[in-house]
């Protein structure tokens, strides 16, 4: 392929990527063990809304943010107008709404298969008022992680919550409008650690059959045992029709949400040449940040993602899919994985400049950031309301 066609290529390519910020990442979070305070940290929604809008401005790739319900919508739907209006001033809209069910003194022993019936009622509840906020607010999507589970042998039915999370993600489904999608998340450990009610894409996918057409699975790159092939799941997730979304980031032995790419970049250009593979059926398909960054500047860290994500989309777009299909074809192992291996290697980060050059953003959106003063205005403005122990960046 020529110089040109690369470019033509890695243009379309880019023009269609977007990935959805998270709220949560721009707020001073932690680990279980402890928070290290950042000044520059977002303190309110108005302010997650200005820094998820100024990652958009500097990318032009990160156009929604999604919202956890009990953290940035504490009055549940009463707080919709107020979304509405950020999302009007700051130029980004709400994306998926994340229920929470995991963090109440009631889930101690789980929500939707919490063996009380008045909890798995209050959970019901939650999950419901959750898609009324997606409609009041125009959210196509709402993403549930059911943390339930148990944490010794023998402690709860498995069973019998198995058919507890299935009435309740029912009802949920019931209640979506025509547009909206319910994306069933998985994940196999934390915060219980002997079973979890939804452990794995297998049982993902079940309940969202079970649910309704409406539902999908979401794939959360950090929710899998160690060496599971992700892209795998990926590829059979499409191939069915059943894949809603991923929540991207890396991790090196749990769930350690750090940035996409930072340990194992050719993984996220596997699962990218699976959606590239399909774009058909990977047409709905949302692609979401679910990262927080206790030691990187979060501004940073948030800007460093989209154009990591978009460097590797470009790599992988620039896989020649018929030629590689022939070398398949004839089983030519090494012609085939070089190819691969080819465009993995290649350094895109030229063409991508070009690309943000051609439709008016900055070359290099991290030195435009830092040009900009934002991350220090911001510390200047917060720095107060984010004071405590251990503040660790100015
Ligand atoms: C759980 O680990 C998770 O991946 C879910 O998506 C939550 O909504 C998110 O992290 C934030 O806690
Ligand atoms: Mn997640």
């Amino acid at each position: 392929m020529n110089n040109e066609a690369q470019r033509e290529r890695v243009f379309k390519a880019l023009d269609g990527f977007r990935i959805e910020l998270p709220s949560w990442g721009f707020a001073n979070t932690g680990t279980r063990f402890g928070k290290f305070l950042q000044t520059a940290a977002a303190t309110s929604l108005e302010e997650k809304f200005a820094d998820a809008g100024q990652v958009n401005r500097l990318t032009g790739a990160a156009p929604t943010v999604a919202l956890h319900v009990l953290w940035d919508l504490p009055n549940g739907v009463k707080d919709a107008p107020a979304v509405k209006a950020l999302a009007e001033k700051y130029g980004v809209r709400p994306g998926s709404i994340n229920p929470n069910i995991f963090q109440d003194q009631e889930y101690k022993y789980g929500s939707i298969a919490n063996p009380s019936a008045e909890i798995r009622a209050k959970a019901l509840a939650h999950l419901l008022e959750s898609v009324e906020i997606a409609t009041a607010v125009n959210s196509a999507d709402i993403s549930i992680w059911d943390a339930d589970g148990s944490s010794y042998p023998g402690t709860q039915s498995i069973r019998r919550r198995i058919e507890w999370t299935e009435e309740a993600l029912g009802k949920v489904h019931a209640a979506l409008s025509p547009a909206q999608r319910m994306l069933v998340e998985y994940k196999p450990f934390e915060p219980f650690f002997y079973h979890t009610d939804i452990g794995d894409w297998g049982m993902a996918l079940a309940y969202a059959y079970k649910a309704g057409p409406q539902a999908k699975v979401l794939v959360d790159t950090g929710h899998h045992y160690q060496g599971q092939n992700i892209e795998q799941i990926v590829a059979w997730l499409l191939h069915l029709g059943m894949l809603g979304g991923f929540h991207f980031n890396d991790r090196r032995y749990a769930d350690d949400d750090l940035t996409i790419a930072s340990i194992d970049p050719y993984q996220v250009f596997r699962i990218f040449h699976e959606i590239l593979s399909d774009a058909e059926r990977a047409a709905g398909v949302a692609f979401m940040v679910d990262q927080s960054h206790n030691l990187k500047g979060k501004m940073e860290a948030m800007v460093q993602t989209v154009v990591t994500a978009q460097e590797i989309w470009a790599r992988a777009a620039l896989v020649d899919r018929e030629a590689l299909a022939v070398l398949q074809n004839k089983c030519d192992l090494v012609s085939a994985e070089e190819l691969f291996r080819g465009s993995f290697f290649w350094d895109a980060r030229p063409v991508v400049r070009e690309w943000r050059e051609a439709r008016g953003l900055p070359a290099d959106p991290l030195a435009a950031l830092k040009a900009s003063g934002y991350v220090e205005e911001a510390a200047r403005q917060r720095g107060a309301r984010n004071a405590g122990s251990g503040a660790s960046y100015a």
